[in-house]
């Protein structure tokens, strides 16, 4: 376990903080669901520590400061996600169109990631370090980076306070996004994927060597080596695939509905 570093905060600042928060979080050893709907917050804070209203929460800044941290709208983010129907999810995976993948063409650098979509400083990354983190994240300023937190991989239920252990995973990879449909999409709306921090089933934080053991594959060649996170995880990739409209291969659909049927029959997905 690598052990937390810990900076000396600097001379106490004033920051304005406008930022994207979720509701209140329920927290627990393996996960963290998010609550109720996305709020924009004004926090303005006169110390090293501001807490982030409605949010479990709280940032601690080191360095300088900038004068204005973030501007959000929801009008200057474009995400073209669909609103998942929730409920069932044999039911919810039913309505997935199952098609062979379209291999052609991929490139990573394709999907703009990561990228700083609201214009705040801080890109996807360190957005979702920071949100992931069970403890108040410690962040450097002015160029936004993430130093130091608590995350518990819900792939292997290791904790690290050292985000140079943590990838963020994109739970469907960028590559098969592609080969299910992301091929046919505009620039926008690959950004707007790679760079979703809208719904927190799209990107996590997890223990690197997973996620690179995992690369690009879909459940039909590799599932979280905690087998207890199963049925979440195929939960969240059939949410995933229906926000973003996203097609099924033969073998992956089979092997996620047999696997559901046996195993969590009654696993719901909320919308
Ligand atoms: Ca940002
Ligand atoms: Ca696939």
């Amino acid at each position: 376990m690598m052990k937390r570093r810990r900076l000396i905060p600097c001379a106490v600042f004033s920051v304005f903080l406008l930022s994207c928060s979720d509701g209140a979080a329920q927290v627990s050893t393996t996960s963290i669901e998010a609550i109720g709907t996305t709020s924009e917050v004004i926090v303005v804070e006169s110390s090293s520590t501001t807490q982030v209203a409605g949010s479990s929460t709280s940032i601690e800044v080191i360095g300088s400061a900038p004068e204005v941290i973030a501007v959000e709208s929801s009008s200057t983010t474009q995400v073209k996600a669909r609103t998942v129907s929730g409920g069932n999810a044999l039911e919810v995976l039913s309505g997935i169109r199952v098609d062979n993948e379209n291999q052609s063409g991929y490139s990573r650098s394709l999907f703009n990631y990561p990228k700083d979509l609201d214009g705040d400083g801080c890109d996807t990354r360190q957005e979702v370090l920071m949100r992931d983190s069970i403890t108040s994240p410690q962040v450097y300023y002015p160029n936004c980076v993430v130093v130091a937190g608590d995350w518990i991989s819900s792939y292997d239920g290791v904790h690290w306070d050292d985000p140079s252990n943590i990838q963020i995973d994109h739970v469907v990879a960028l590559k098969e996004a592609w080969d299910s449909g992301a091929w046919n999409w505009s620039e926008d709306n690959r950004t707007a994927y790679a760079n979703d921090t809208t719904d927190r089933r799209t990107l996590r934080a997890v223990t690197d060597r997973v996620n690179q053991q995992k690369g690009d594959r879909d459940p039909s060649n590799w599932m979280p080596p905690l087998k207890s996170v199963w049925c979440t995880y195929l939960g969240d990739w059939v949410a995933i695939k229906a926000r973003w409209d996203l097609s099924m291969d033969q073998s992956e659909f089979g092997f996620i509905k047999k696997v559901i049927t046996r195993s969590c029959p009654g696993l719901t997905i909320t919308n």
